[in-house]
């Protein structure tokens, strides 16, 4: 298995979680795909996925898997102990529910005030936005106010059980995990009352699976051309 993504961006962390996380990391090759150069808007990678974005999981028989939650259920369900996705009925809805929660009020929603209402990644990937500078600012704004929203809705739930979906660490907890290293990098703060989401926050990034891989481990020649 070959995936196409970028050490220390958000949606490519959650696959790499979600590898060691079911033992998987020595049965799959990493491409790396230059998203500050915008080498994921070029043919050659569209023709692989239209949407543009990674990850990307592209299978020993030419199959192409793209969305980090369908690249998951696939991860999560070759030994049959799907562990991150539910293994019953209503484990399952509870997970995708959460996880859906969790992406369009947190992890999108900080995704959208990054590449829209500020310079984002750059130029290179600048030129592929709407050049409608006022009107994206104003929707990446509201997104952003829609995860700080987000964080506090999820700092309740963690008030009634441990993890995001219930009583396992789950595909849900590595999309707000994602989506908070997102905030961080992106300059939208936790605020200091939400106790609960920075425990479990705390909690998860000791969970094996999940340290060192706190979606903000990038390449060097990544960090110096952000500014870092
Ligand atoms: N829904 C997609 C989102 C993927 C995504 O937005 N990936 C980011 C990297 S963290 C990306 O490729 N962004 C490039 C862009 O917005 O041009 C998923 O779940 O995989």
């Amino acid at each position: 298995m070959k995936i196409y993504d970028r050490p220390g961006f958000p949606n490519p962390a959650r696959i790499r979680i979600v590898l060691a996380q079911k033992g998987l990391d020595a049965k799959v090759t990493f491409e790396s795909v230059d998203l500050i150069g915008a080498q994921h808007k070029e043919d050659a990678f569209l023709a692989k996925n239209p949407s543009g974005v990674l990850p990307l999981l592209e299978l020993d028989d030419g199959t192409l898997i793209a969305e980090s939650t369908a690249i998951t259920e696939y991860l999560d369900n070759l030994d049959g102990n799907p562990v991150l996705t539910g293994s019953t009925p209503r484990e399952k809805g509870l997970i995708h529910m959460m996880q859906r929660r969790a992406e369009s009020e947190l992890l999108d929603a900080v995704g959208i005030y990054f590449h829209h209402a500020t310079p984002g990644l750059g130029p290179a990937l600048q030129k592929h936005k709407s050049p409608q500078w006022e009107h994206r600012k104003q929707w990446g704004e509201r997104e952003r106010d829609r995860a700080i929203r987000g964080m506090c809705y999820f700092d309740q739930v963690l008030r009634e059980h441990p993890f995001v979906a219930g009583d396992n660490f789950s595909m849900a907890d590595i999309t707000v995990f994602a989506g908070l290293a997102f905030a961080d990098a992106a300059g939208i703060q936790i605020a200091d009352e939400l106790a609960q989401l920075k425990a479990w926050r705390a909690r998860v990034a000791e969970l094996p699976a999940v340290k060192n891989r706190s979606g903000q481990d990038f390449e060097a020649e990544d960090l110096r051309r952000m500014g870092f």
